[in-house]
């Protein structure tokens, strides 16, 4: 082992990473572009497993980390970690999340160019947990601004309050994150943190009124009835047994053995001040929206509890009137008022407004509308205000302009269930956008590379899925326009009047599929109300039931204005006033959804990518195993679907299509000089010539490599291996040398 004296460690030396690369670190390969059948899935898989067997759940594809969810706590996060990854060259450390934060990290302060760490993978995979340690990462080893320190500290605070509000337990994970999440840190030029801002994308509201069997509702509601003290549940009006609401009892498993909704409740209360009292203390706000919010919170409970009963003209009437009268008072509404709005439409004939009784499914409706709308414009507020306590506070000054950016992206992952709807159709959409960006953005920092080194680029075949892009987002002739069309009819078009018309449009398109458009054989395994979408990663068959009704997301004008006389000072903000007034009809859903994502394509084009690629090993939530069979832990099936999913296999086909291995000159030299007479131990020429000289020492051939401008290219992974086989067997005889002269010496 070498050692290099560092400043750090308990005995005053600090093993660098190189040397302490032991023999477990090197179970497989450490970067699958050395795996010698690159092409072979299986033997991609196979060293996953190898490495995740090991506990070693870091892979690289060339830059690109893969990890495994290791589901338990593997000890590799410390500070001590931080420190033994930074500075370091990233191919001489086994691969780490803290490799790629640091690695990230000196780019954006040597080049000073915006940098956008991206992390993908299904639920449950560990994007969240990668994002909060990367988070982490920067909060302890960056320095601390001159001014402005508690920006760390809020940026840190952010997450558990996003997190009550924005994650629940689902089948897949415990903790889901219910939105997509895309959050800068802002760094001055000496390298602190001085800012950050957050971008949220489609907040999963179906859940405030419906939960899967199994599933649960937002975190913040359990932890409030849960932890919330005697006082404040009585203000509130709140009951602490989950079971008391209609909206929290839909999947059954109120209480989760892997959550403590108690302590997490003072960990989000604590957050909350951290984020909210400070800066309103800065603005001199008087109000204290930890209150307000609570009531807020309150409030979606109540709803879910409103009852109706039909009269005898099978109008609804509202039959719960305590829930109304704490309904009024949290909401800061009038109970007459809000009462009417709850049981009629406003509708607008010629100039004049009639109010139209519901009948008590149109009631149900719409109190379900009232409740997700109230909740997710909070989330929306959330963030806002989350965002305004970011803000850097040295937004004016000249060395604002000297900031750099570093965005981390956690956003869902690919989806297929059994049954898949509109939520799903987003998402995938999402990913197929995703997947374009990073090819186009791969393929292209590759052949810049080459270019850089003057190396002739080599065109690489790959599957270009723009023109699944295409199919759902183009104008006029894509999905989402048809669906925008159908919601301008209202009365007249229905979810099966989309998809015939989808039938019409699209007939003939290689990646889409109906019942009616399909041959004998594959239409056994389409509905009548289904399309399927041959994805990127494979196909999809989407169930078109309440695609119109969930893109349209209609909220009935009465109760729209019942919110904008809202006291409560949220609600006031979250319910415009010119949203009444506004003559143009609001944008859907998708159509939302869209621009929103061409937008986040747009920042992260103008960043430098890097890539985290999460992927989860099984679907019990169950660690791996040091001994017995390991298949229930690494299920193999599933693992195949992410590596597909999360298109590796093309990423690394991308990478190998040239060359397997690149490195820099000094770096080369560095490591392999010893194995020629002519460079051992000290090369004082250019690296450059010192390389030229070791390769031809060791026989390379002239098809295996190529010398670029600051690096070498090496084809193929043997030629590499053979080069290590030598070192290992010099450093062998080497030790064996030593031992023998330390027994002489005794
Ligand atoms: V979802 O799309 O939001 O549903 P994520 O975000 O990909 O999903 P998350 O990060 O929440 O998954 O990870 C799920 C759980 O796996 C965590 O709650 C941890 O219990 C566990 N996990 C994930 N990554 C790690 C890790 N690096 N070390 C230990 C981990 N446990
Ligand atoms: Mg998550």
């Amino acid at each position: 082992m070498r050692y290099r004296a560092s400043a750090l460690g308990s005995d005053g030396v600090r093993v660098t990473m190189e040397s302490a690369l032991t023999a477990r670190d090197r179970v497989g390969v450490q970067d699958f572009v050395l795996l010698e059948n690159f092409t072979s899935e299986a033997a991609f898989i196979e060293n996953l497993r190898r490495r995740f067997r090991e506990n070693l759940i870091y892979t690289y594809i060339g830059p690109v980390l893969v990890s495994v969810n290791p589901y338990r706590d593997l000890q590799i996060y410390s500070r001590q970690h931080m420190e033994r990854y930074r500075g370091v060259s990233f191919y001489e450390v086994p691969p780490h999340l803290f490799a790629v934060a640091d690695t990230v990290y000196r780019a954006l302060r040597t080049e000073r160019r915006d940098q956008a760490v991206m992390i993908s993978g299904e639920s449950g995979a560990g994007k969240t947990e990668a994002t909060k340690r990367l988070l982490q990462f920067y909060a302890e080893t960056c320095p601390a601004p001159e001014r402005g320190g508690a920006v760390r500290d809020r940026l840190l605070q952010s997450n558990p309050v996003l997190e009550a509000f924005g994650n629940a337990k689902t089948l897949r994970n415990d903790n889901s994150s219910r939105f997509g999440k895309y959050m800068d840190v802002q760094f001055d030029f000496k390298g602190a943190p001085v800012g950050g801002h957050i971008l949220s994308y489609l907040l999963e509201k179906s859940r405030v009124v419906h939960q899967n069997h199994g599933e649960r509702n937002f975190h913040v509601f359990y932890q409030l009835l849960e932890g919330g003290e005697e006082e404040t549940l009585r203000r509130l009006g709140l009951e602490r047994n989950p079971q008391s609401y209609l909206y929290l009892v839909k999947g059954q498993c109120a209480k989760v053995s892997s959550i403590n909704d108690k302590s997490d409740w003072k960990v989000v209360r604590k957050a909350l001040s951290v984020i909210d009292f400070t800066e309103d203390e800065v603005e001199h706000m008087p109000v204290s929206p930890p209150q307000d919010l609570l009531s807020i919170v309150a409030s979606v409970l109540h709803l879910g509890n409103i009852h109706f009963a039909a009269d005898e003209e099978s109008n609804a009437q509202v039959t719960t009137e305590n829930q109304l009268k704490y309904l009024t008072r949290l909401l800061g509404v009038e109970g007459t008022t809000l009462r009417e709005a709850l049981t009629h439409r406003k509708i607008i004939a010629k100039g004049e407004e009639l109010l139209s009784p519901l009948n008590l499914e149109q009631a149900a409706y719409a109190r379900d509308a009232l409740a997700k709308a109230v909740y997710s414009r909070t989330f929306t507020w959330l963030v806002r205000k989350i965002n305004r306590s970011l803000a850097s506070k040295d937004a004016e000054s000249p060395s604002w302009r000297s900031t750099t950016v570093l965005g981390l992206l956690d956003i869902y992952g690919f989806e297929v269930f059994q049954h898949n709807s509109f939520e799903q159709f987003c998402i995938n959409y999402c990913n197929e956008k995703l997947q374009q960006l990073f090819i186009e953005l791969t393929l292209k920092s590759e052949q810049e590379e080459y270019e850089a080194e003057g190396i002739a680029w080599e065109p690489v075949q790959y599957f270009n899925n723009k023109i699944i892009c295409d199919l759902v987002e183009e104008k006029f002739k894509g999905i989402i326009s048809i669906l925008d069309e159908e919601c301008l009819r209202p009365g007249e078009a229905t979810d099966l009047t989309f998809l015939e018309k989808l039938e019409d449009t699209v007939k003939h398109h290689p990646h889409f599929l109906t019942h009616k458009l399909a041959d004998q054989k594959t239409r056994k395994s389409l509905g009548r109300g289904e399309f399927r979408l041959l994805h990127y990663a494979g196909e999809v068959t989407y169930s078109v039931t309440g695609f119109l009704d969930k893109n349209n997301d209609l909220l009935f004008r009465n109760l729209k204005e019942t919110m904008c006389s809202s006291m409560n000072p949220i609600m006031s903000q979250c319910f415009d006033r010119n949203e009444l007034s506004d003559k143009k009809r609001p944008e859907t859903v998708a159509t939302q959804f869209k621009m929103s994502l061409l937008q986040l394509v747009e920042i992260l084009k103008s960043k430098e990518p890097a890539y985290i690629r999460c992927i989860k090993p099984n679907d019990a939530k169950q660690p791996g195993r040091f001994s017995g069979p390991l298949s229930s832990r690494f299920d193999e099936v599933l693992i195949r679907h992410q590596v597909k999913y999360l298109g590796l296999m093309e990423n690394l086909r991308v990478r190998r299509a040239g060359f397997a291995y690149r490195r820099k000159y000094e770096a080369f030299l560095q490591r392999y000089k010893s194995l020629c007479p002519e460079t051992w131990p000290t090369w004082t020429g250019r690296p450059q010539d010192g390389v030229a000289v070791l390769v031809r020492h060791l026989g390379y051939k002239p098809e295996e490599y190529k010398m670029g401008r600051t690096k070498i290219f090496i084809r193929f992974p043997k030629t590499l291996f053979a080069t290590e086989d030598s070192l290992e067997v010099r450093r062998q005889s080497l030790a064996t040398k030593i031992q023998a002269a330390w027994r002489g010496f005794h």
